[in-house]
């Protein structure tokens, strides 16, 4: 996944917290990147934006300057909390007006979401040791579902119409297959396609296809598909079963919350949305949304917040410090010592950040 490697390793990091938890669980995540930087020597060199958030939606009426492309772009990535306040802004307007621009402006067409049993994280799973669960969702990350195109009918009338089209292009399911068989290819893994070509019948038979043809360039990966539905009901009875898991925009989304769900906790679950070529800035950022329901508590796990800075340090080429990263949440998650309220415990978010943090030194 390493895009490059700074010859001064220094990186310049946008910070972008947004709303509810994600401001708590980015300062986590910042504490535990510093650390870490601070240990390997390179330099992070951060600059925090206040849009993407509905204070800034209230203040500008919009939800990104519009020169967001332009100021981000200069950046090696991207480090994003949560997004979505619904009391303020509706939540298709607050996800439309910023994460799903900057998937789509800087073509962040790969959404790599891993899933696995941690040690230590008490699961609804009966018999899975960590190690049992270990795979990746490779979720399509600019098209399918999440179009914009539609539009409403007699609005106001009883013939109140809508529609809305999803979008599949053969350029864009061939890159993210490609990148999907490629990963099956690196874990020496199978390929699982989520598909729901029964009941969708254009966009999902072509989807099938295009699995069937570029496989023929990866012969040697075991690749099997299964409808959307009974797959959902496979991650939760076997979820040992899976190495790669390839899916459309919203089937990916849908099963990278169901499978970390499954190991526990969608606290603890990363998303790394990237541009391959790293010609333009990747962003990495926890699975989950601002939770409202628990913002402001210091309630929340850092986890995936952290894990995401993990794996941005490894795209940036700074592959011993994510590893440390990664072994430092592992063992204090292990130790079951600071565990937040999702994890069973009572440690608040910031406790369990630091605890993490300190364990990067060890
Ligand atoms: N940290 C991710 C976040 O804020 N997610 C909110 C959300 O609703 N995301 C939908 C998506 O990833 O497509």
């Amino acid at each position: 996944m390493n895009a490059f490697s700074s010859p001064n390793r220094t990186y310049r990091i946008a910070v972008i917290a947004g709303d509810g938890i994600g401001t708590e669980v980015m300062s986590e995540g910042l504490k535990v990147l510093g650390r870490a930087a601070e240990r390997f020597g390179f330099r992070l060199e951060t600059q925090e934006f206040d849009f993407a958030s509905a204070e800034y939606w209230t203040k500008h009426g919009r939800m990104l300057p519009e020169d967001w492309f332009e100021t981000l772009s200069g950046f090696d990535a991207i480090y994003f909390g949560a997004v979505g306040w619904p009391d303020v802004v509706p939540d298709h307007i607050s996800l439309w007006g910023s994460l799903l621009q900057f998937r789509r402006g800087f073509d962040q067409y790969v959404n790599l979401r891993p899933v696995k049993l941690l040690p230590g994280v008490p699961g609804p799973l009966r018999g899975r040791e960590p190690g049992d669960i270990d795979f990746l969702v490779v979720r399509e990350n600019t098209e399918g579902e999440y179009s914009s195109i539609g539009g409403k009918m007699f609005e106001g009338t009883d013939r109140e119409t809508v529609v809305q089209e999803t979008v599949m292009t053969r350029t864009g399911i061939d890159r993210i297959l490609r990148f999907a068989y490629e990963q099956a290819q690196r874990r020496g893994g199978r390929l699982t396609s989520a598909t729901k070509s029964n009941g969708i019948s254009i966009t999902m038979p072509y989807w099938d296809e295009r699995v069937a043809e570029m496989g023929e360039s990866f012969p040697e990966i075991e690749v099997d598909k299964f409808h959307i539905d009974i797959l959902a009901a496979q991650f939760v009875l076997h979820p040992d079963w899976f190495d790669v898991v390839v899916a459309s925009n919203l089937f990916g989304d849908i099963l990278s919350d169901l499978g970390p769900a499954c190991t526990g906790t969608i606290g603890v679950a990363p998303s790394a949305n990237i541009n391959p070529t790293g010609e333009l800035p990747s962003l990495f950022e926890p699975v989950h949304g601002s939770a409202p329901d628990i913002a402001g508590q210091g309630i929340a796990n850092p986890v995936g917040q952290i894990w995401a800075g993990a794996m941005m340090l490894d795209f940036l080429g700074e592959a011993q410090a994510a590893e440390a990263v990664t072994t430092a949440f592992e063992t204090v998650l292990e130790s079951g010592e600071t565990m937040t309220p999702d994890l069973g415990g009572s440690a608040r978010c910031e406790e369990l950040g630091t605890a993490i943090a300190q364990a990067v030194d060890a």
